[in-house]
């Protein structure tokens, strides 16, 4: 498309994929089904064993049962390895380049309070020293310490971050500070905000549930529509805020059902899966929201 800026054009929607649970194990094949489905819609990488994946409740040996479901789909995958143990990370990380991984990612030492700056710079350095490519998933609220730009340039190896952030000032630092890096917002409210701003794009868990509309918004926000992307963008937030009130991570696998039209299991308690009132109530106003928007009366 002529006309377009270059940075608008490349910017990536990634998802973090939920990870399907049937009877407490992991359900390879709706995980697959999934994954396909949501490359179909237009998403360009899948970031497995994320916060959505429920990365922090899974064993080593799940999470390399998720990447490898995944990467019978695509090879468009960012493998996250962060756990409390340096040993099974620096593991995973070595598998994920056995397998021909390109990219993994992970999160900050978490629950520990009190970790000095030298030794988060030191997790991450023997990360790399294990793979060519590592991102950083940086989620302060979360994980309870923020890896900010100043950090990540001490560490000098990362190519590039995930920052769960609802500033996008916190994210654009990063390219400030370390120019040339990789850097994508992981805010479901601010997809349009990362493309528009010239970030490299968007961690976004509903693109588990509304691939396309973000899809579109990328598109409205690259044709100069801004208004159009900014509608869509507010439908996403009123459905996530909505979502966040059931409990989000379950609340997804009920919006992947109802609006995309297949199953992808449960949740892993204690992440309970809703109830059928529950599931009920969440499905008929999500679609009221979405059919509000689709009718333009919002
Ligand atoms: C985001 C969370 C953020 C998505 C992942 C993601 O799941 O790995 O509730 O806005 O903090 O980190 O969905 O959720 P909130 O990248």
């Amino acid at each position: 498309m002529e006309g377009i800026p270059e940075v608008m054009k490349m910017a990536e929607i990634i998802v973090p994929v939920l990870t399907p649970f049937n009877d407490g194990k992991i359900n390879i094949e709706l995980l697959k089904e999934h994954t396909s489905s949501l490359l179909k819609a237009g998403v360009d990488r899948i970031f497995v064993n994320g916060t959505t994946g429920m990365g922090p409740a899974l064993s080593p040996g799940e999470k390399e049962t998720n990447l490898k479901a995944v990467l019978e789909v695509t090879d468009k995958v960012i493998f996250q390895v962060g756990s409390l143990n340096m040993g099974e990370v620096k593991s995973l990380a070595r598998e994920g380049k056995e397998l021909g991984v390109k990219t993994i990612a992970s999160y900050a030492p978490y629950y520990f309070t009190g970790l000095p700056k030298s030794l988060i710079v030191r997790y991450f350095k023997e990360i790399c020293g294990e793979h060519d490519e590592v991102y950083l998933y940086n989620y302060p609220s979360a994980v309870g310490k923020d890896v900010d730009a100043e950090t990540v340039k001490e560490i000098g190896c990362l190519k590039g971050v995930k920052d769960t952030n609802d500033s996008i000032n916190h994210s654009l630092q990063y390219k400030r500070v370390n120019p040339g890096m990789k850097v994508f917002n992981g805010a479901d409210t601010l997809v349009m905000t990362s493309i528009a701003t010239g970030l490299d794009g968007t961690v976004s868990a509903a693109a588990n549930f509304v691939p396309e509309v973000l899809v579109e918004i990328r598109r409205k926000v690259s044709e100069g529509k801004v208004g159009e992307a900014m509608k869509l963008q507010f439908m996403v937030d009123e459905l996530v805020s909505l979502a966040k009130g059931y409990g989000y991570i379950p609340s997804i696998y009920v919006l992947v059902k109802g609006i995309r039209g297949y199953d992808v299991g449960n949740p892993r308690p204690p992440l309970f899966p809703l109830g059928d009132v529950e599931r009920k109530e969440l499905l008929d106003k999500a679609i009221k929201i979405m059919e509000k928007y689709n009718k333009n009366e919002a």
